[in-house]
């Protein structure tokens, strides 16, 4: 048990607990950060509904979402510390996680704050369906993203987070890796995607994909529908190519986008605090 407010004890348990050589490519970084983005994914600007407060995935409405499977995992990941530092919110632990993993991966510092709260407003709830389909093409991403209040330019930074982890067929029933080194933040996901020549191919299971074969590579490579209607694209191809080639924009664009998932549909006053409630205040920076 640390003292309420101890965002630093926190930090450290998480970064001890990334390390985890049986699982995926012995990170659990790349699945905290799908946590804290499917968590905060589901925000619709328009009516204020969905967004990481209130941590509803640990309830079947919203965790039941088959758009959420296998995030079980990370959350059992995270159990431990929450147990040790009972006084942090779900809210704030799954958001907290994804900034402290994506350092600890090599990634730019994301501002991060707390004072989110456990306390599911039924009026809140998100219903299904509100997260992207990797099956899909542009008009879906812009769907999705605008709902959030996302521009194009932020559509971009945020995908580039397809630099970390694999997909698992039997959580989204696509398969592989990205990047040659999926526990590393970088810009090779942008590079890749227009420097590779990306074959479709359909799984055993009929899931349609892209991939890239290489004999150097230990397994193939692996990009989404979504991924690649990036590049085609008239207004987001353009920050692809700029990404492929400028690493610190790149990171700099994705810490203010990411910091901006983080707290949609938190309002705070002019000191941060979220108002209208008696949480833990204060904030991280990694
Ligand atoms: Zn993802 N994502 N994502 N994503 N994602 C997967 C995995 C990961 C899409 C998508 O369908 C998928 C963003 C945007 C979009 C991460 C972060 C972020 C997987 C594989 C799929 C299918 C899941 C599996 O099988 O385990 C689509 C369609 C997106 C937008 C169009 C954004 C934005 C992200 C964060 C900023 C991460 C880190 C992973 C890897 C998870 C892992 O377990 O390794």
């Amino acid at each position: 048990m640390s003292k309420p407010g101890d965002f630093e004890a926190v930090a450290a348990d998480i970064k001890k607990l990334l390390h985890q050589p049986e699982y995926d490519d012995g990170s659990a970084g790349p699945v905290l950060v799908r946590l804290a983005w499917h968590s905060a994914g589901t925000y619709c600007a328009e009516t204020d509904t969905g967004g990481s407060n209130g941590a509803g995935m640990r309830y079947e409405a919203e965790g039941g979402d088959e758009a959420n499977a296998g995030l079980q995992h990370a959350r059992v990941f995270l159990e431990p510390v929450k147990e040790k530092h009972s006084w942090i919110s779900y809210a704030d632990l799954w958001t907290l996680a994804a900034v402290v993993a994506l350092k600890e991966m090599g990634g730019p510092q994301i501002k991060w704050l707390a004072g989110r709260t456990d306390y599911v407003d039924d009026s809140k709830l998100p219903p299904r369906g509100r997260l992207p389909d990797g099956a899909q093409g542009a008009d879906h991403i812009r769907f999705i993203f605008y709902r959030m209040g996302f521009t194009d330019q932020e559509i971009v930074a945020l995908s580039g987070a397809h630099n970390l982890g694999r997909m698992h067929m039997d959580r989204s029933g696509f398969h592989g890796p990205w990047v040659p080194n999926p526990t590393r933040f970088s810009n090779t996901y942008f590079k890749i995607m227009t420097d590779y020549d990306w074959k479709e191919k359909t799984l055993e299971n009929g899931v349609k994909q892209f991939v890239y074969v290489d004999e150097d590579l230990d397994e193939e490579l692996a990009m989404l529908p979504t991924d690649l209607a990036l590049v085609k694209d008239e207004s987001f191809g353009p920050w692809v190519q700029k990404y492929a080639k400028d690493k610190d924009l790149f990171f700099d664009h994705f810490a203010k986008a990411f910091g901006k998932l983080l707290e949609l549909g938190i309002q705070r006053d002019a000191n941060g605090n979220i108002k209208n409630t008696d949480n833990v205040k204060g904030g991280y920076h990694a």
